[in-house]
């Protein structure tokens, strides 16, 4: 069954933090005939919703959705309210996200295995200093989540030749992956790896799943690589670890609070490397695109990929 037979789909727009001028243009020439606009509280009822971080309140007063599409690949904001029930939640796929993910990820892991934080203060303080070439075989990366993101950033990695593994829910065959699964294989993947990147969604089972027992679980001299959600870190856990010697360092793009608090530690260790939540940003164009195709194809009744399991909360 179609999901909407009118030839003039009505869009709601509702998206923290989010210029929506050229949003709008952009739906408005992608799904011909669509009427588009900004919510406002107690404004006209829509057929779809494009949104990232709304409140409450929107889906309150929206009663007659037939998809929620989100302008991101995470879906935890929308987990955390009463939504619709029966109107499928829409998560974007790629979208642009994976090459931008897999540049930000393998420049961490390259920074940390080439020493590039030593060899640049060597070179502030006018020095010529070699240093003595690692062995990658001692440098095994661990990515938990293979999904669209975790598998692109996978094999990047593994074409640095360094060592990969993976760690997912369901069973998962990545070419130059060695992937484990479930519960059972969870302490033999982290015993494996010296650098863990985390690229899981946040989830009532994920959260806080980097923490004290887990990051201790890694080699000695580990590294964290957080481009996921903040609250999947226990973050003075890192810290602490950090300060006993057993992790050598991390970058994290995400935090508990964003923006990260003037006040907060992190900004003070200097085995960190902070970024703003920026590995991966929504592409305009892209994400629209991949909007309006899966919007017609819900129109012509036809099944679309990247929709979210509500139940599992991703
Ligand atoms: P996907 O849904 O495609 O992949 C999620 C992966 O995590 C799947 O492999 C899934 O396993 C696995 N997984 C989920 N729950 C568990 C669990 N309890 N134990 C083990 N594995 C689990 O998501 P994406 O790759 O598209 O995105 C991942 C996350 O990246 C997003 O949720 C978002 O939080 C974050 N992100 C961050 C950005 C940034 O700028 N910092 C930008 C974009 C995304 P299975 O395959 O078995 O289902
Ligand atoms: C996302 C993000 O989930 O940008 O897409 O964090």
């Amino acid at each position: 069954m179609p999901v909407h037979e009118s030839a003039q789909p009505r869009i709601a727009f509702c998206c923290a933090n989010t210029q929506p001028e050229p949003w709008l243009k952009g739906l408005r020439s992608a799904v011909p005939g669509a009427q588009v606009s900004v919510w406002e509280p107690g404004q006209a009822i829509a057929d779809y919703a494009v949104v990232w971080a709304p409140p409450q309140a929107f889906f309150d007063e929206q009663t007659q959705l037939k998809a929620i599409f989100n302008i991101g690949a995470g879906v935890d904001a929308l987990m955390r309210l009463r939504l619709p029930q029966g109107v499928p939640v829409v998560r974007l796929e790629d979208a642009g996200m994976a090459v931008q993910m897999a540049e930000y990820v393998c420049q961490s892991v390259i920074r940390f295995f080439r020493e590039l934080d030593v060899v640049e203060s060597s070179m502030r303080q006018a020095k010529w200093e070699l240093r003595k070439p690692r062995r990658r075989k001692e440098f095994p990366v661990g990515v938990l989540g293979l999904g669209v993101l975790g598998q692109r950033v996978a094999q990047a990695l593994s074409h640095f030749e360094f060592p990969v593994l993976g760690f997912s829910r369901s069973p998962k065959q990545v070419p130059g992956v060695q992937c484990f699964h479930g519960e059972s294989q969870w302490m033999d993947f982290l015993a494996r790896c010296r650098v863990l990147v985390n690229l899981l969604p946040l989830t009532t089972d994920t959260q806080g799943i980097l923490n004290r027992q887990t990051l201790s679980s890694l080699m000695p001299g580990a590294y964290l690589v957080n481009v996921a959600r903040g609250a999947h870190l226990v973050e003075q856990d890192l810290l602490d670890l950090i300060h006993s010697g057993h992790m050598a360092g991390a970058t994290l793009d995400v935090f508990c609070e964003e923006p990260l608090p003037p006040q907060h530690p992190f900004w003070h260790e200097p085995r960190l490397i902070l970024t703003p939540h920026t590995s991966a940003r929504t592409l305009r164009e892209d994400t629209i695109e991949q909007i309006a195709g899966k919007l017609a194809a819900l129109i012509k009744g036809e099944k679309i990929s990247g929709q979210v399991d509500l139940g599992a909360g991703y």
